[in-house]
């Protein structure tokens, strides 16, 4: 018995103690697949090679040499960090990360053949694909705003994108036999204070729902919509904001999606979570991490990212739940950036599979609320650490610190020889 396995009995002896079984936490943990977001590898810059600048929500800072600047480049980089990543998971596109263009075909017309080559490896892989329509970086987001936008051709030209999208995703859905989640995140907003932000709201409504009109295979495609507080740019008004986008979805059915980053930090994501599921059917979280603002760093294993888990899994709704990764971080090494915020997500969920939240309701129950607060603070002393070591071993995944000799051997090889 090497030093992982024995940490791991001993694990499960205190884990016992408390009312817990371990095993089938880890179980539980792989059952889930989160979806990576490969934008991280590739700084939302997309692959279409045409002159669009960045614009709109998308502020990536810092100039770690690798980045990809292909989809083959990217790809080869998604293989290097699922090797460290224990599970079977899914790979999350933004539409301007085809494969290729065709001639005269812009993003109104995109269909499955710009993501041939995309869908082809995630299959041979076993991967499954998720896809976000990019309402961003291109020249007919005009004044920052694109399904919200007051001239009808404009809108027409986005809602064509967002039409061609859905389709691509319920094709990836069928191909795969597991539903695409299809999010919607629109960066349309004004600076300074409008004077009418009525029109561009019943605008982005009437955009939406001509997007959604086609009827498509729900056990192929899940429609999201994603909210936001602010953005560089559009710090006074956000068209769609967190009380239009619950609304939709509530009055809609689609998915809501809460992405870490799009709230005051004040306001608290675990909190939110039992609340949006009393109404609505299912969520897609954007897991990400805000440094005194919506600044995508990479997810770390913090009270949020612990209590996003927890709340994710303490009730009969994590079927419920989706979750995508949503950070970018050009100033690490890309790979390490991947495989230390999915890691920490899993770490997360593992710990909350291994809560003693059976305990802690039962002393809830009888109003022993100090008993319960010792409880939490307990449960913070647990080996997790064992656990989580001992699920990669199983999984034949490097662990520990050592991940990073992994990483550095691809940075020298590949990363730096990029131009
Ligand atoms: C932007 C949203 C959105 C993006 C992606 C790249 O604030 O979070 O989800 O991160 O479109
Ligand atoms: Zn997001």
């Amino acid at each position: 018995m090497n030093v992982v396995e024995k940490a791991y009995e001993i694990a499960c002896e205190k884990y016992g103690e408390y009312g817990v079984d371990v095993s089938s936490a880890l179980a539980r943990l792989d059952s889930i697949s989160i979806s990576i977001h490969a934008w991280q590898g590739d700084d939302v810059v997309g692959f279409e090679k045409t002159d669009h600048n960045l614009t709109g929500g998308c502020q990536v800072t810092g100039n770690c040499p690798g980045r990809a600047r292909t989809a083959d480049e990217l790809r080869s980089d998604l293989e290097m960090a699922l090797k460290l990543i224990p599970g079977r998971h899914r790979v999350c596109l933004q539409a301007h990360q085809v494969d290729r263009m065709f001639k005269g075909v812009d993003r109104d017309g995109y269909d499955v053949q710009h993501f041939s080559e995309w869908i082809d490896w995630a299959e041979t892989r076993g991967l499954k694909m998720d896809i976000a329509p990019a309402f961003y970086s291109h020249r007919n987001l005009d004044n920052g705003m694109s399904l919200s936008h007051p001239d009808r051709e404009i809108r027409k030209f986005w809602i064509n994108h967002g039409k061609s999208i859905r389709r691509v995703a319920a094709k990836m859905g069928e191909r795969f036999g597991s539903p695409s989640v299809c999010n919607v995140w629109v960066p349309d907003g004004f600076k300074d204070a409008p004077a009418d932000r009525y029109s561009p709201r019943l605008r982005l409504q009437d955009s939406l729902d001509e997007i959604f009109s086609e009827t498509l295979p729900r056990e192929y495609l899940r429609d999201a919509i994603e909210s936001k507080l602010f953005g560089i740019g559009v710090e006074s008004y956000t068209v769609g904001s967190h009380d239009f986008c619950l609304g939709y979805a509530v009055k809609r059915k689609k998915l809501l999606c809460i992405d870490s980053g799009h709230f005051h930090p004040t306001e608290s994501i675990p909190d939110k979570l039992s609340a949006l599921m009393c109404h609505l059917d299912e969520i897609l979280l954007h897991v990400s991490r805000g440094v005194r603002w919506d600044s995508d760093h990479v997810a770390v294993l913090n009270d949020e990212l612990l209590g996003i888990a927890q709340e994710s899994v303490r009730y009969d709704y994590l079927n419920r739940v989706n979750f995508c990764m949503d950070y970018f971080d050009a100033s690490i090494n890309r790979i390490a950036a991947w495989v230390i915020g999915v890691g920490n997500l899993q770490k997360a969920l593992l710990n909350a599979f291994l809560e003693p939240h059976k305990k802690l309701c039962e002393l809830e129950g009888k109003w022993d609320l100090s008993g319960r607060l010792a409880l939490q603070e307990e449960a913070k002393m647990l080996p997790l650490g064992a656990v989580w070591e001992y699920y990669c071993l199983k999984n034949n995944v490097q662990s520990g610190f050592a991940v990073m000799d992994v990483i550095r051997k691809y940075e020298a090889d590949i990363l730096k020889k990029r131009g």
